[in-house]
Formats: C-alpha cells, sequence, structure tokens
C-alpha cells in the first residue's frame, strides 16, 4: 500500500469541488491559520462588496469562531479600520453568507441596534476601536466600507 495512492485520491476528490489544495494563498491574499483573506482598499456598499469576493472566487468573510475573530482584528494594524462581514439580516434573521450557523457572536456594546429601530441596520462591520471580542456593529447596507473576503487555501481550476 503506498501514500500516492491516497494523494492520487485526495487530489481528484477536492478537484472534483474544482479545488486543488495549494501551499499558497494567492498573490495579495493574506494567509491566517491555513485560511486566505483578501482586504480591499476600496470602499463600497455590503451587496457590491461581496460581489467583488465571488469575483474571485471566494465570499465576505464568515467569522467562525474566537480565534478567527481574534486574528482578524486590526488585521492590518490600523484601529480606525471598517470592514464588512458577510453577516446580513435577512427576513429578520441574521445570516452567515456560506448558511453556516451563527453561534459565536462579538458585538459591540449595545449592538445589534437595528439602527436604533428603524430596521434599516441590516449588514454587519468590524469596527475595530473597539475591543477584540466585542465589536461587530450592524449598519445600513448601503454604507460605504473596506471588505474581507474568505477562501480556501487552493486554486481554483
Ligand atoms: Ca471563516
Ligand atoms: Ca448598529
Amino acid at each position: 500500500m503506498c501514500l500516492c495512492l491516497l494523494s492520487q485520491y485526495l487530489y481528484h476528490s477536492s478537484e472534483m469541488n474544482g479545488c486543488v489544495p495549494s501551499q499558497r494563498c494567492p498573490l495579495g491574499w493574506t494567509e491566517i491559520n491555513s485560511r486566505c483573506y483578501f482586504l480591499s482598499t476600496e470602499e463600497k456598499k455590503w451587496e457590491e462588496s461581496r460581489q467583488q469576493c465571488q469575483s474571485k472566487g471566494a465570499d465576505l468573510v464568515v467569522i467562525n469562531d474566537e480565534k478567527e475573530q481574534n486574528a482578524l482584528y486590526r488585521m492590518n494594524g490600523n484601529q480606525y479600520l471598517l470592514f464588512w462581514i458577510g453577516l446580513r439580516n435577512t427576513d429578520r434573521t441574521l445570516k452567515w453568507v456560506d448558511g453556516s450557523e451563527l453561534k459565536d457572536v462579538f458585538w459591540q456594546d449595545g449592538q445589534p441596534d437595528l439602527g436604533g429601530g428603524n430596521n434599516t441596520e441590516d449588514c454587519v462591520e468590524m469596527y475595530h476601536q473597539s475591543p477584540a471580542l466585542a465589536n461587530w456593529n450592524d449598519v445600513s447596507c448601503q454604507t460605504l466600507r473596506h471588505w474581507l473576503c474568505e477562501k480556501d487555501l487552493c486554486f481554483i481550476l
């Protein structure tokens, strides 16, 4: 029995998803804990920001746990950074863009406030002047923000 069979199998099974494991993130992306992230220099509305990520074979970041939240905090060293995350209020429910369950949350004190009851704040930003584990804020999806894309460490065929 040789290991090459296993690697052949792994290669082909992941190839079926259109994704081949790679050692490196694409140029311009940052590797953190075996995931690839892209922080924009531009600012756009939430939906347009998401489209930018999707056009790169990614999506807006999904923050799965405290480790990821900590790793992304002030990731460019700027305490005034503001970027969109892949969390949006749809049908009065906050949902991640990939459909994963919303379990660990890191809201800023007093958030989400739905815009003070006007129900106009449906998209979520990471507000880096607040503490590392309490900095999410819901805000109007029309606001211009930087955005953070996330994808697997792989090449899309
Ligand atoms: Ca993630
Ligand atoms: Ca808010």
